[in-house]
């Protein structure tokens, strides 16, 4: 049955004003399930336009109320968080149980994490010797873009909107092109949770067409990006001359470092996660296992062991931990990027090509086996180019400085992984990394009120807690001699 998706402008459901849509794929089996519209600049200005007049309304709204709404619609993902699952599951190729237990109780959290700061957000004041007060008033921007990829289709979506929303913005978003679906699904509650008309404007189509439009339109006052590198380039290029405020959070080629003294079951066991989890398809998945050397070959015949026994299936089976890769073009990016790694003389330890499930339905979709690579060094194409696929180098390493040199070899500085169980040398090497995050003897444990963002191609700007809040308004500060 086909699924399509509409905008969401000014609170009505609309195909694009030029009647064009696009196709959306299941990856799962390759075929078309559904259309989107295919939005253009008339849809971004009447978006912006329904933005710009429920604004003052938005804006004049007390913290507890902006709160109140927001957990309405938090209440709503939480009573559709099977249909939430499974229809990312369809969209992405995510299995169902991962989408089920991560995506969209994080879209949940992310709603009722910054409903709270709504009310919790603070400004600051300065009073001088002679009773000169300074008081900083933090002020919502009006109208704000929040444009997100399709890895973490409703989970980082709702990461981006919350914020600006809290903060009292109305927003023109638009969701990868490839993962519409749950964005969609969003929407189409907001009305009912009480969300006026026009705060909430959710527009689909390509980033090169609609994406384009909304960063270079003159009323959109800020930009929250997660996507490819290329593409963050792209959209600084259009919205550094216009002095838009740009936050970016873009790709990783994090290492999982181990020593010989970490605890090895959990170190192969994370490792793995690490690398494999959302078919790898998440940037701050370690795609680089760096170990030192007189651990190496265990390890890595323990990594092999477990990985060739990876099970790939349906998305939509809830017993499946491995699923399709997001598209036709990205599979092929991947099993491209592994003939690269055969080509510099890379050896395929497991994996190394498409899968071809036996399930009829599953016959076109896009299955990548779970690849894992050795015998190259930092220096190649493979160990410095970000794959995001089910594709991991295992790398030996004598000393401390030696495994630091690597691990800074790249040009992105999003994560790390350290696992060690001397102390002393766990905090010196994370202080040595040149990463926005990193973490000791752990991966991707996430508290929402920490800094979230890379250095480097990894991004510009710090997401989560305050730093979105700060990022959504303009601070303006009021000196007063009493
Ligand atoms: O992402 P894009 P793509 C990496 C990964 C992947 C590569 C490309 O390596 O292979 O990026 O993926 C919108 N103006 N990551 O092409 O293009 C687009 O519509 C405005 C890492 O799918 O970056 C989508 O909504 N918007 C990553 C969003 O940008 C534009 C997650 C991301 O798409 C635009 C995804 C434009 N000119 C891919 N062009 C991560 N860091 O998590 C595109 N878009």
């Amino acid at each position: 049955m086909a699924q399509d998706v509409l905008n969401l402008i000014g609170g009505e459901h609309l195909p694009a004003s030029s009647g064009e849509w696009l196709d959306n794929f299941e990856p799962a089996t390759g075929q078309v399930y559904g259309r989107i519209p295919r939005s253009g600049l008339n849809d971004v200005e009447a978006a912006v336009t329904a933005a710009r007049s429920a604004f003052p309304e938005w804006r004049s709204w007390s913290p507890s109320n902006r709160r109140a709404v927001m957990m309405r619609l938090a209440d709503k993902i939480h009573e559709n968080a099977a249909l939430l699952a499974e229809s990312e599951a369809r969209d992405n190729g995510k299995p169902v149980s991962l989408a089920a237990a991560v995506d969209i109780p994080r879209a949940e959290d992310n709603f009722r994490f910054y409903a709270s700061a709504a009310e919790q957000f603070s400004s600051e004041s300065h009073t001088m010797g002679d009773g000169t007060v300074n008081y900083t008033l933090r002020k919502p921007l009006g109208v704000v873009a929040c444009i997100s990829p399709w890895n973490l289709p409703l989970y980082l979506f709702t990461w981006k909107i919350a914020p600006a929303l809290a903060s009292g913005n109305c927003i023109v978003a638009k969701p990868s092109e490839i993962t519409p679906m749950t964005a969609y699904l969003l929407g189409t509650w907001a009305k009912e949770v009480g969300f006026p008309d026009g705060v909430i404007n959710i527009l689909h189509g390509l980033g090169p067409e609609v994406g384009q439009a909304m960063v270079e339109h003159h009323h959109i006052r800020a930009i929250s990006f997660t996507g490819g590198s290329n593409t963050g380039a792209a959209i600084s290029a259009t919205a550094g001359p216009k002095f838009k405020k740009l936050s970016l959070e873009l790709g990783g080629k994090n290492a999982t470092v181990v020593f010989s003294d970490a605890d090895f079951d959990q170190a192969v066991s994370t490792a793995i996660r690490a690398a494999f989890s959302n078919q790898g398809q998440i940037c701050l998945c370690g795609s680089r296992i760096l170990v030192q050397e007189d651990l190496y070959e265990r390890f890595r015949d323990a990594m092999v062991a477990k990985v060739s026994k990876m099970r790939i299936g349906d998305p939509m089976n809830p017993e499946t931990r491995m699923g399709a890769v997001v598209s036709r073009a990205h599979r092929d990016k991947v099993i491209s990027a592994i003939n690269i790694a055969r080509g510099e003389g890379g050896r395929i330890l497991c994996g190394g090509g498409r899968h071809q499930p036996s399930e009829p339905r599953l016959k076109g979709g896009y299955f990548v086996q779970p690849t894992l690579i050795e015998g190259l060094d930092h220096t190649c194409t493979t160990n410095r180019e970000e794959i995001f696929g089910p594709v991991a180098t295992l790398q030996p390493f004598k000393d401390e400085r030696e495994a630091l040199g690597l691990v800074n070899s790249t040009k992105y500085g999003l994560s790390a992984s350290v696992w060690t169980k001397d102390l002393q040398r766990a905090h010196r090497f994370a202080a040595g990394i040149d990463t926005g995050m990193v973490w000791l003897n752990c991966w991707l444990v996430r508290d929402l009120r920490t800094p979230f963002g890379g250095t480097r191609q990894s991004g510009v700007g710090r997401e989560g807690g305050y730093n979105s809040m700060r990022f959504f308004t303009e601070p303006q500060n009021i000196c007063v001699q009493l």
